[in-house]
Order: structure tokens, then sequence, then C-alpha cells
């Protein structure tokens, strides 16, 4: 077992780097890189630098040759003077990185990808966020296109040179080079520079560039709108590769993209792709300031950089499309994501204290919850000293490596208070349970609150965090009498007094989702229909459907009744649902099986995938049935003339969509049929594709699909997803066992593996099949990548976090499962790291 790394143990490097400069002679089987490394002494201590799979040629210090021998991945260089040049030459090869970390070749290309710790794949280096340096880098190759970060120096056939004049850590480098084609624009920033856009594409995907050209353009205006922070380059890169362990990589003025988040046309992309694309390409180029400018100090502080990114993302897409429907579809990832990793064995803070591997790390509560913790802190200090706070991190924190408690200085700095309490938020796991309960009597309304969080691995005792509680309270008609209000909780129980009141309110409990808790209040169905119908707070009337409709399933789904008051409710969700598209299609999406089953399981008891799975097919076909004549209505109302991907074409299209859902459980997939035949877009292609797969009534449009697309990579990726996603369940282990032995099946592409495998997890019912199927064929193919790409094996092999939470029998195979995971000869440190703590 690898060893474990603690925050506690860290320790400044002892020296600056003055300038960094790398030639790279690229070769697909043998890439030599030099480097020459200015190092100055700033504190007592050992020249230390890390490589890992590198055939080392020559070393020197001043131009002497230095005979140091590796200690496993680290250079130990001792007896240095104070200042001095360091020179490596060594010989990597990128042809046989499946890993895709460092220097890999993806579709001919060669590209970088250095986050967490990829440089050191490339060449000896102080491979960590601290060690800030310039970089010269001269790129000798063949390809026509020859790209690194910063800004061009010279360009000349079969040679180019860049300088990077930002001091940077080894992990925001980047180098691309390939046959590629450039989408251009320009930009003037607020200060009148001239900078260079770029889009690099494969030649042929021109056409489908331009989506992700115009975001970046939108990104860097409001960049300057809303937080004053202005690009400091003469040119910004965007490259898109095929072969991508995650979304994209904020590389300075170089970022790499998974071609999956840049190409998009109408045929080909879905109205979440295109929104998709607009946020990464604005979170990446957020990253210039809130991770470039100032990033992190050491990789425990990642939160630091990607809460802040992820939240400046979120305000950004909130922007440009519907504030409420963002928010509410960013609670929804939340609470299936990150609640569910805060629950089980996986749960660690927004900010960890130790971890054996780095990139097991990249989760939903360091990204996610990072986010809502700075929405928090937010809503606490208020919007103007938020925007001071900021404009103090980044004047004073300009050119650092920082830390949260840097953070947290800066907001205690800016508005003068103690936020040692709100620190909790950084350094404890576990989602916070609220309870509330309510008494009126003479016009007074008391609110008694608690607040419990369970015991997450390693953290046991959970002190009281301060927790913002907005509120507002609707009487008995539907008027409001209290607009919003935030309460600030911080003991463990707290109550409010609200005097003066006519008659008993109901309470408008978290609205705008003020912090990331679960809520535990009994509350008659009738109270959750009057806030359905009349809250002015949309987060809060969304959640209160929301709710309704998850009590009826869950009582269906335990053998009770339930259910008829949501059915009720939807009748005035129907009658509004021409003024605002996209809000009622939130309204009318049932809660899905894994939240049904987390719900249940959150309130003690073991959750029956099957049952679940039945109880919400049949309470769509009553839905269905009540409605039959509105969701035909609305879904021919809803039909778009002329594609377009903004926010309100989609809210048409995902309100017809969500008919379409409840339709096709009466006309056995009639419309569906239609809509795949005629519809000129992708969005209502696949909409209706996965209707009929449901209705097994897709063999036929499957092949046209194919037949169709067969030179698409991901619009293939979209039929290897929908397939397992979409069948019965008791069919969708063999149909993905049917997928995994196609020749296109091309599992060493993350994109592909991802499409098929997590297209299965996220099948509830299918995953979790008694038998154990669904286990072992995801066991199988883990195992079967582990060897090849062990990053994208260990982030997937998450799908097992939850299998403690049902019953025994499932609960053995499961752990059967995990076992052979874990038994594997040779497995990779990423996957045990995560098997052993699921299995703990
Ligand atoms: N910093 C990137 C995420 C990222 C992390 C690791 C990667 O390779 C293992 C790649 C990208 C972001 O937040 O977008
Ligand atoms: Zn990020």
């Amino acid at each position: 077992m690898a060893a474990t790394q603690y925050l506690a143990d860290w320790q400044a490097y002892p020296f600056q780097i003055d300038q960094t400069r790398l030639t790279f002679h690229l070769d697909p089987r043998a890439t030599r890189v030099l480097s020459q490394i200015e190092f100055r002494r700033i504190a007592p201590g050992d020249l230390v630098l890390d490589g890992v799979g590198l055939t080392t040629l020559h070393l020197a210090i001043d131009g002497k040759p230095v005979t140091a021998t590796p200690e496993g991945e680290r250079l130990v260089i001792r007896d240095l003077p104070d200042a001095f040049t360091f020179q490596a030459e060594v010989q990597i090869d990128p042809q046989a990185n499946t890993a895709l970390e460092g220097l890999y070749l993806s579709g001919g290309m060669f590209c970088t990808q250095c986050e967490a710790q990829g440089f050191r794949h490339i060449t000896w280096y102080p491979d960590r966020p601290d060690v800030m340096a310039p970089f010269h880098v001269t790129i000798h190759s063949d390809m026509p296109v020859l790209l690194s970060n910063g800004n061009p120096v010279s360009q000349s056939a079969g040679m180019a040179e860049w300088h990077d004049p930002w001091p940077k850590p080894a992990y925001l480098f980047a180098l691309v080079a390939g046959d590629l084609r450039a989408v251009s624009d320009s930009f003037t920033t607020m200060s009148g520079a001239d900078v260079a856009l770029n889009v690099w594409v494969r030649p042929g995907d021109e056409p489908r560039a331009g989506y992700a050209l115009e975001s970046l353009i939108r990104s860097m205006q409001w960049d300057e709108r809303a937080y004053g922070r202005e690009y400091d380059l003469s040119v910004f890169n965007i490259v898109a590769v095929d072969d991508f362990n995650m979304g994209a990589m904020e590389n300075k003025g170089l970022n790499i993209f998974n071609s999956k988040l840049v190409l998009a046309t109408a045929e080909t992309a879905t109205d979440g792709d295109y929104e998709r694309i607009e946020g990464v390409i604005g979170h990446e180029y957020f990253h210039n300031w809130t991770g470039n400018r100032i990033t992190c100090r050491d990789w425990f502080q990642l939160c630091l950089k990607e809460g802040l990114t992820v939240f400046r993302d979120q305000q950004f897409t909130s922007d440009m499309r519907s504030a409420a429907v963002k928010r509410i579809a960013d609670v929804q990832t939340l609470r299936a994501r990150q609640f569910r990793e805060d629950a089980g064995p996986l749960a660690h803070p927004p900010r960890p204290d130790h971890y054996q591997e780095i990139n097991n790390f990249y989760t939903a509560t360091v990204y996610e919850k990072g986010a809502e913790v700075i929405g928090m802190l937010k809503r606490l200090v208020g919007d103007d000293a938020y925007r001071a706070a900021l404009d103090l991190y980044f004047s004073r924190h300009d050119g650092q490596a920082c830390t949260i408690e840097d953070w947290i200085a800066v907001f205690q700095d800016a508005t003068g208070r103690d936020l040692t309490q709100f620190k909790l938020w950084y350094t404890d796991a576990g989602t916070p349970r609220l309870t509330m309960t309510e008494t009126f009597t003479d016009g007074t309304l008391v609110l008694d609150f608690a607040q419990t969080t369970a015991p997450t691995p390693g953290q046991p005792e959970k002190p009281a965090r301060v927790i913002p509680i907005a509120l507002g309270l609707i009487g008995p008609n539907g008027d409001q009498v209290l607009d919003t209000t935030v309460l600030e909780m911080t003991d463990a129980t707290q109550s409010f007094r609200f005097d003066g009141l006519g008659a008993r309110p109901v309470v408008s409990l978290l609205r705008g989702f003020s912090a990331p808790v679960t809520v535990t209040r009994q509350m008659s169905p009738a109270d959750q229909a009057l806030l359905l119908a009349h809250d002015t707070d949309p987060f809060a009337r969304w959640q209160a459907g929301h709710d309704l409709a998850l009590d009826g399933l869950i009582a269906r789904a335990t053998g009770a009744t339930g259910g008829a008051e949501f059915i009720r409710a939807l009748a005035g969700v129907l009658d509004d649902a021409p003024a605002d598209p996209a809000f009622a299609a939130l309204c009318l999406a049932l809660p899905g099986d894994e939240e049904i089953a987390t719900t249940i399981a959150t309130r003690g008891a073991v959750p029956d995938p099957d049952a679940i799975h039945a109880a919400r097919r049949a309470m769509m076909t009553e839905i269905a049935t009540a409605y039959e004549a509105q969701f035909a209505g609305l879904y021919d109302a809803m039909a778009t003339e002329t594609y377009h991907p903004d926010a309100k074409g989609a809210g048409r299209r995902s309100l017809r969509l969500a008919c379409l859902a409840y339709l096709s459980r009466l006309d056995g997939g009639d419309r569906a049929q239609h809509l795949f035949a005629s519809a000129d877009n992708m969005t209502e292609r696949q909409g209706a594709l996965e209707q009929l797969i449901a209705t097994g009534r897709a063999a036929q449009p499957l092949a046209e699909f194919e037949a169709q697309f067969r030179d698409n990579r991901l619009v293939m990726d979209k039929w290897f997803m929908v397939q397992p996603l979409r069948a019965a369940p008791g069919d969708a282990v063999a149909r993905a066992r049917e997928l995994a032995a196609r020749p296109d099946f091309d599992w060493k592409n993350p994109n592909r593996f991802r499409a098929l495998i997590a297209g299965l997890t996220a099948n509830h019912a299918a995953f979790h099949a008694a038998d154990g199927s669904g286990y072992d064929f995801v066991a199988e193919w883990l195992m079967k990548l582990d060897p090849v790409n062990a990053q994208t094996t260990a982030r997937m092999s998450s799908a097992f976090e939850t299998f403690a939470r049902y019953d025994t029998a499932r609960q053995a195979k499961a752990r059967a499962a995990l076992q052979r995971i874990a038994d594997l000869p040779g497995l990779s440190r990423n996957t045990a790291e995560m098997v052993t703590r699921i299995l703990a």
C-alpha cells in the first residue's frame, strides 16, 4: 500500500526557480526532453526532483555532469551552491502512454496533461504547485502546428518557441503538436490589449468549433464585468483532443479540452452539451485568475481553485441563462454526487488533510461542495463585501501559491468577521442534517432548529457549524407575508421567533438552497402543494413539488400508497408551463431511482431497486393518464422552429421531452418514433431514441442512428450510453455485454469507456440487479482498464460507493466484486486506494 501524504507534513521548497527552459524533440516512441532550470536557494536543504518512467540520458549542474541515482521516483542532489543551473536530458515514449498523464498521443497528435502530477512523467522537476517559474519552451517537430504556454516567440518550419512570462507551477505546463486547424477571432481587453483567440481542431472539424469560440468571448467579457479580471497574454489557445481523462484543463494560455466539450452542431450535440461547453469553456478561462495567477500551495488546497472556479462558472451560466433553472440543476447534481459521497465510505472534507493518490480527490466534494461553501460565505457577508474580499484576494495574492487559510483571512480582513467556525465547512466532512419543528400560537411562529452531522471516516466528532438559513413565510392564501430573511444558525440547537402574524404561515425553508444540508421537517402534503403553487422563491417552489413527489414514490416503493397530492398539484404546474417551460420541465421530472434509493436509505430503511423502479414507472403511467390531453397539447406547442442552442429554445425542448416521456407510457412510442424520424436536432433525436429504447421499439432507430453517425465518435458515444441506460433493467447488462464485444467499443478511449460503463451504472435497477450481474460486469471492465488507465478506473470505481445500503445478498455480491478488484495483481495505487476505502 502506498504511503499516505499528510497536510501537516508540508514544508517549503528550499529553492526558487528563476527560469525553466525546455527543449522538446518530439517523436512518438522516443521524445527527447532537454531541461535547463535556474535554481536559487532560499532555505537550507537538498535539491529534490520528481520523475516517473524517464530514461535519463544526462544530468549536469552548471555544465558539469552529475551522477545522482534516482531513489524511486525522486532524484536527490546534495551539496549544491546557492545558485546553479540544473540540466537534464531524458527520453520518453508518448505512444506507450495510455494513462494519458504527461506527454501522450491522441489521434496522431502530441498533447499533455500535467495536473496533478503529470509533469514528472515528462522530465525531472520539483513537481509541486508551490514552485512557480517562467517557462521558455522550444519544440522541434515536423507537425504543422506547435503550441505551448504563453506568447509565441518564433515559428519556423519544424520548430517553434514559446515564452510564458507568468510564473507558474509545472501542472499548468502544456504542449501540443499536430495537424490542426484554428477557428479564430480576437478580443480587446478592458484596458485595450488585443488578444488572438484560437480554437484548434482536426481538419474538417472547423464548422463544429464556433460555439466554443463564442463561449470563450462571453467568458472573457463576463470576467471583466463581474470580477474586474482581465486576460494577460497576447494569445489564448484552446485545443480539442479525443483522448482525455477529464473534461478540460486550464493550462496557462493553452487550455486543452476533451473534444466533447468543444465540438457541437445542432445535428450532433444536445442542448445539455451546448450548456456544458459554455460552462466548461468559462470554467477553464476563469481559472486564469483563480488557479493560475493565484494557485494552490499544495494539493490539499485543491478546492481553493476548484471550489471558487466552479462557483464562478455557476454565476456565469446563471447570467447567460436562467438563474433559477441553473440553481435547481446545480442542487440536483450536488445531491446526486456530493451528498452521496458524503454519506458513504469515500466522505472527505472539501480540504482533505491526507491522501494516497491526489487524482482520487478531484471529487464532487472538492468541486461542487467547495462552490457551495463559497456561496454560503457570499450570503453571510453580502454581495458588496464578497466583491471587496475578492478584490483583496486578487491584489494580495497575485503570483502566489495559497491556502484556504489565506482565503479565509481575506474575508476576515475585508469584513471584520470572525470566520473560525465557518472554516469547519472546509475541514469537516459530512452533510449536516437540519431538523425544524414549528409552533404557532397567538400570531407568533417559533421555529426550533437542530443540526447534527453523522460521523465520517476518521472524523467521529462533528461540532456545530454556522448555517445560513434563508427563509420566507407564505400565508394560507398564498401571499408572501415575510420576504427572504437569512437566519444564522451557529449552535447545535437554536430557536427563532416571528411575531405579529395573522394566521399560521407555511415556512418556505432553505430558499435558494442557502446551505448544503438535508432538511427534516413535518409538512402536510397540503402545505407542500401550497408552496408549489405560490412560493416566490423558484428553488423552494420546485423543492416543494419535488418533496411531494419523492414522498409519494417512497410510499409506493415501500408497499404503501401515496403520490395522489403530487398528481393533483401537477395541474397547476401544467397550467403555468407555457410561461416558463424550463422550470415546468424540472417540476415534471420525477426524482430518479437513485435519489429515491438514497432518500429511503437516509430515512433508515433498505432500498429495493426493483420496487423503486416499478413504483416510478407506475406513477409515470398514472400521471400520463391523468393529464394526457395537457401533455399532448404542450408537446405540440413546444415544437421549436429553427434550432438555437440558447436557454429559451432549450427550455422549450426540455418541456417537450418531459411531456414525451409521459406520453410514451400511453402511445407505445408512436410520438417518439415520429420525432426521431423528423427532428432536425440531436436534443430531440436523442430524447426520442431514449423513449424508444424504454418502450422496446429501438432496434430500427438504433440501426439508423448508427448508420448515420458511424464516423462521428462523439455521437457514437451517445449511442453506446443510452442503450444500457434506458434498457429495461432485466435486459441492460446483457445489452451492455453485447456492446462491449463490438470492435468499435474502443475501451481505451475514456469517453467511450465511460459511455458504456457509466451508462449501465446510471441504470440503478440494472447495476444493482439482484443476481449481481451488474456488479460483475462493471468489476470485470474496471479490472481490464486499470493497467491501461488507472485514473479513469479509480474514478469509476465510485459506482460501488453506495453498496452497503442495499440488502445483505446484494452487499455480498458487491463486496465479492470489489474484492476481486482489490486482489488484482499489480493493481494501481489509484484504484487500490479507492477500493480499500470503499471496502473499509
Ligand atoms: N483542473 C481541471 C481538472 C483536471 C484535473 C485533472 C486532470 O487530469 C488528470 C485534468 C483536468 C479543471 O478543473 O477543469
Ligand atoms: Zn477547475
